[in-house]
């Protein structure tokens, strides 16, 4: 039986992903943190939660990640686990940078000193693009981030190459574009949005305060993507793969989908709200995906409507349970 642990298991993608593992037939483990409250929501939404094995650790804690990985003897390791949000990279760019970044060294080494043969998949992120150098980006586009978290991700992006050409190890990274689900934290703009929506046709939120809304994303659906870092990681080599939808869209215009789904205008009840401006945006994303494609054999399949829809259906249903 194939085995695999995945770090950031409590978070949107290791949920989903846990879920696809599970379904193929995976033994499937992974790094939790300790935390006040419980996390866990998530993997209870996919009725999986009982069926994985949670191992205590953190990121920025080496011996705990190689605590994990002798429990978890996995033949697979995606590294997930991360502070994610962008716009709090920047109050603590300390923390993100030993999550996001040196949490990354810290995987990579444990695995090295585990099993040089464990599969290693990192979680890039298009951030790594920032101030874009290509309209649209793909693998051969440069770097240029805009944040401490895009900065961060970009140390774990070249240590995942260089652990590749240095130890001849099998560790690819995947270059993902931003995508969405209903599990998305609520802290993120769609999310955000689609909650705010929600409340507001069922009359328990009165405005929707938003920051620059002419920042374009590149947006897919999570279940989609994590189809994409499992493929990496069956391949014959090893390699680094952008993962996107090839269309982007600015939040103004997700904004008007996900109202007009209930019926409402959004410039109705949207605000701007200065506070929510970034030191540094990065304005636009937009990813190529034909590597990804021709090697893996992997495309988006939602739409944006549908993704919207779907997040909406299940805020309404959502806030309709909480009467
Ligand atoms: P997410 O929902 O924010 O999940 C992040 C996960 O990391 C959570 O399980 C969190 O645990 C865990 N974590 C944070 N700090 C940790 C630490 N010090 N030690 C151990 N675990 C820690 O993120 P996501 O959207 O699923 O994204 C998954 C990965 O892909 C992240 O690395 C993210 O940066 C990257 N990425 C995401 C996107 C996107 O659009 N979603 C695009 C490109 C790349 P808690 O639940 O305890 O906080
Ligand atoms: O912002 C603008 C904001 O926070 C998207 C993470 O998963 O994807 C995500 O990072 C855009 C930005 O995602 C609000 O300024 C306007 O331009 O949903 P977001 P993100 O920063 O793109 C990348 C690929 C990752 O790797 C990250 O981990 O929306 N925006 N008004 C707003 N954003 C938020 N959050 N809240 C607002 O009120």
């Amino acid at each position: 039986m194939k085995s695999a642990l995945i770090t950031g298991i409590t978070g949107q993608d290791g949920a989903y992903l846990a879920k696809l593992l599970l379904n193929k037939g995976y033994h499937v483990s992974g790094l939790i943190a300790r935390r006040a409250t419980p996390t866990t929501w998530r993997l209870q939404y996919l009725g999986i939660a009982n069926e994985v094995d949670l191992i205590n650790g953190d990121l920025t804690d080496l011996p705990s990640i190689v605590r994990a990985m002798n429990k978890a003897k996995p033949s697979e390791i995606y590294n997930l686990g991360a502070q994610s949000f962008v716009a709090s990279s920047w109050q603590q760019p300390v923390l993100t940078a030993q999550s996001t970044g040196i949490g990354v060294l810290h995987v990579l080494e444990a695995t090295r000193l585990a099993d040089c043969a464990i599969r290693f998949y990192q979680a890039s992120s298009s951030e790594m693009f920032g101030l874009v150098r290509d309209p649209i980006q793909s693998e051969a586009t440069p770097f240029y981030p805009r944040s401490p978290y895009g900065v961060a991700k970009l140390f774990g992006h070249w240590m995942t190459v260089n652990y590749r050409e240095s130890f001849n190890m099998f560790t690819c990274s995947g270059i993902l574009f931003n995508h969405e689900s209903p599990l998305r934290g609520i802290e993120f703009v769609t999310r955000k949005v689609t909650d705010a929506v929600a409340r507001i046709k069922l009359g328990q939120q009165k405005d929707l305060r938003l920051g620059n809304i002419d920042a374009k994303r590149d947006w897919g659906y999570a279940g989609d993507y994590v189809e994409a870092m499992w493929l990496m990681l069956q391949q014959e080599q090893a390699d680094d793969y952008v993962v996107a939808t090839g269309r982007c869209t600015t939040v103004r215009d997700m904004c008007k989908i996900a109202f007009d789904y209930v019926g409402l205008n959004y410039e109705d009840y949207v605000v701007i709200d200065p506070a929510y401006y970034r030191p540094a945006e990065v304005d636009i994303l937009l990813g190529n995906p034909a590597k990804a494609k021709k090697v893996l054999g992997w495309e988006a399949k939602t739409s944006l409507h549908d993704l919207i829809e779907m997040m909406l259906e299940a805020d309404l249903a959502r806030v309709r349970a909480e009467k």
